[in-house]
């Protein structure tokens, strides 16, 4: 049954057979498989006034994404791919938007999609197998399965710096940017945060503002993205290739279509690791640590590939000083999610900008006039955080999701997430995770890891139909073997050596320090995902 007046308050409870939370990526191709495939009847209930999840509300200044338009899309539609043409090298935010709203109107996904309303509690009935959703506006919803396609990073991270309810100007989070824009001219704007978030919006509003500070807490590493219109030759062997591109992404290990080469940064001689390091710089963007298989692995490796970055940033940042604030010394390259840029390092060489180095006096309030560190106090008229988000579980946890005898996730995962193969949670029978915590997801290119996930799932209730099954819930012994593979699987990687970074949690005060995504490469995963279910789910209680 369908809601045909999505804008009236009902009072419910209306039945479906699967509640889908969120409409970005995730959400849409979801509903497109267990709509229009399995013919189910799917409610997606969205938070947001429009589609595009993380591309709605990410509207920063200098918000693209980092993956190149032409995998960073849906591969299930041959016709979507040759009708949809991208301009440039990396999508802007707001070309990503357009693209999802041509699909939800090319398959009239929108009649499906409850915009405005945004998911309260989750509660699982285990005499009648059935989930009620809340919504903060008091509607009801039952369905058999639900589904979170709530993003990796959606869950906004301000964090508590004293006062900044005392601030007499304006301040804002970069994941929920008026759409209106914010003006910066002739503004004195603090931005606080170096990620990719940060490094990206630097140089746009550093063009506009009258002066920026930038308050670094962790300097970071960055590559060139050499962004740029793409051309009608690109396009032409892009349409050639396509098939191969796309089986390209989903065989590498983070689902981009490029090759990870299988030398050694040892195999080649210190001046032939340069040449290729600086090729790679000059073609830029996320295939740089692709170059040598073992950039993610040794740290020896990677040293020459940090060392390569650390001697780029002190030839682009005129004043020592600066250089050496912005050098990165506290981890290696990559082990944090390595941000790209455009003049994000030149940037620091200008009049107008100022950067703040937070290691040696960390920010002690915020005052009505700005922001105060332990030696100063900087005077501003805007405030943006660029701090990042509650990463992976933070959205999930917001839902205030109750399964079998009322356990509560939030409990379950006190201690940190847990989750056999990031897609189910013992307790929480019918509940998948789209992306969560303990798969692949933010260590991939996303939407390969989304559209393994959402046929997965759509595979899976098919599954169940067609056998005259109604449950389906992973086995606690299961989500203890994953949480070990996903923990060996990070411990072979470098990844875990970077203690500030949000994959750990870090970030977020008093956030279990646990090794969220699943490190092991997605092709590796897709295959262990399709091996359970030819094994007639293993792992898994169907009944
Ligand atoms: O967030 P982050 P982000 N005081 O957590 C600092 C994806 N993304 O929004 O490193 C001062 O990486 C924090 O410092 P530290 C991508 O996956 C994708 O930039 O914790 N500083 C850090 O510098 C990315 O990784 C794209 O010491 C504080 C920064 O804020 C993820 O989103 C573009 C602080 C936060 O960095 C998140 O990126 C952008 C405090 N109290 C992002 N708290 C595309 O592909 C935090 N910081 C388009």
């Amino acid at each position: 049954m369908r809601n045909p007046r999505a804008e009236t308050v009902e009072a419910g409870p209306h039945h479906y057979d699967a509640i889908i939370v969120g409409a970005g990526f995730s959400g849409l191709y979801q509903l497109h498989l267990l709509r229009d495939r399995l013919g189910l009847s799917v409610r997606v209930l969205e938070a947001a006034e429009g589609i595009g999840g993380t591309w709605y509300w990410n509207r920063y200044p200098g918000a693209r994404c980092d993956s190149e338009s032409y995998y960073y899309s849906y591969s299930f539609s041959r016709e979507l791919e040759e009708e949809w043409d991208w301009t440039e090298r990396y999508p802007e935010h707001g070309e990503i938007r357009r693209y999802l709203d041509h699909v939800a109107d090319r398959f009239s996904l929108r009649c499906d999609i409850q915009l405005n309303t945004r998911v309260a509690g989750a509660a699982y009935d285990g005499a009648e197998n059935r989930w009620t959703v809340t919504t903060e506006s008091g509607e009801l919803f039952e369905a058999q399965f639900l589904i979170t396609a709530v993003g990796c990073l959606s869950s906004a991270n301000v964090p508590a710096i004293p006062g900044l309810e005392s601030f007499s100007g304006a301040w804002y989070h970069t994941g929920r940017w008026p759409h209106e824009g914010v003006g910066f001219s002739g503004k004195r704007v603090g931005l606080i945060g170096t990620g990719s978030t940060g490094i990206q919006a630097t140089p746009v509003i550093a063009a506009e503002a009258a002066h920026l500070t930038v308050f670094q807490r962790t300097a970071n590493y960055s590559v060139p993205a050499r962004n740029g219109p793409m051309d009608d030759a690109f396009k032409a062997w892009v349409r050639e290739n396509s098939s191969a591109l796309r089986e390209k992404a989903r065989a590498a290990p983070n689902g981009h279509p490029f090759d990870f080469h299988d030398r050694s940064a040892f195999d080649v001689s210190p001046q032939e690791r340069q040449a290729i390091y600086e090729t790679a710089w000059e073609r830029g963007g996320l295939r740089f640590r692709a170059v040598f298989r073992d950039i993610m692995l040794d740290k020896e490796a990677n040293e020459t590939a940090s060392e390569f970055i650390r001697a780029k940033i002190r030839s682009i940042v005129e004043d020592p000083e600066t250089a050496e604030a912005l050098t990165p010394r506290d981890h290696l390259f990559a082990t944090k999610r390595p941000p790209i840029d455009t003049n994000y390092f030149e940037t620091f060489n200008r009049d107008n900008v100022t950067l703040v180095d937070l290691k040696k006096a960390p920010i002690e309030a915020i005052v009505p006039e700005g922001v105060r560190t332990t030696d100063a106090t900087y005077p501003l008229d805007v405030i943006v955080f660029a701090t990042g988000f509650d990463a992976l579980t933070g959205p999930l946890l917001n839902l205030d999701i109750r399964g079998r005898d009322d356990i509560r996730l939030k409990e379950v995962w006190a201690a940190g997430p847990k989750s056999y193969l990031g897609l189910q949670v013992p307790g929480f029978p019918n509940l998948f995770t789209m992306t969560g915590p303990g798969s692949p997801s933010v260590l991939t290119n996303m939407p390969v890891a989304i559209e393994q996930h959402a046929e997965w799932i759509a595979d899976c209730i098919a599954h169940l139909r067609e056998r005259g099954l109604d449950r389906i819930e992973a086995k606690a012994e299961a989500a203890e073997f994953w949480g070990e593979e996903v923990d060996r699987a990070a411990s072979a990687t470098l990844l875990p050596m970077a203690s500030s970074s949000w994959y750990l949690g870090a970030n977020v005060p008093g956030k279990p320090r646990v090794f969220m995504p699943y490190a092991g490469g997605m092709a590796h995963y897709r295959g262990i995902c399709e091996r359970v279910a030819a094994e007639g789910y293993q792992g898994f209680a169907l009944r």
